[in-house]
């Protein structure tokens, strides 16, 4: 289902490359960059990812999802101020990250991330964790995470 969803996705893109070609629009172009995962063994079940999303291109896109083997679930979270200061985390307004045209958009520690619910796997150090990113228009882009320790 998810899969079949992907492949639609990349249809509409498709089509929406082939109904912009002769026009000056050249839509988003979304590059990653320094994706990332603190290291936790198997039972912690849920781990988040990091890194930073560049749209590159002359249109708006949106990340709206993401799979990968070593997660059940995948969420896009944002960090935010509970009563009483402590910090807690929630599915994202919309269920979307916004990636403006030209923008770019850092996922990190205490605010937006990738959260792996369920995880299948342990994230040791080096480990490379194989996720695929759905965005809106740009459809589906397969990166690699690697596991690391936080970088001050
Ligand atoms: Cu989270």
């Amino acid at each position: 289902m998810k899969r079949s969803l992907g492949f639609v996705l990349t249809l509409f893109a498709l089509l929406a490359l082939a109904a912009c070609s002769g026009s000056k629009a050249e839509g988003p172009k979304i590059v990653i960059e320094n994706a990332w995962g603190r290291p936790s063994p198997k039972v912690a079940t849920a781990g988040a990812f990091y890194m930073t999303i560049r749209n590159e291109g002359s249109e708006d896109d949106a990340l709206i999802g993401a799979d990968s083997d070593a997660c059940g679930t995948i969420e896009l979270h944002e960090s935010y101020m509970k009563e009483g200061g402590a910090m807690g985390m929630r599915p994202v307004p919309g269920g979307k990250i916004v990636i403006p045209a030209g923008e770019t958009v850092e996922l990190k520690m205490g605010g937006l991330h990738i959260m792996c619910i369920d995880k299948q796997i342990d994230f040791q150090p080096g480990t490379k964790v194989k996720l695929i990113l759905h965005f809106e228009k740009s459809g589906d882009i397969p990166i690699e995470v690697e596991i690391r320790n936080p970088m001050k």
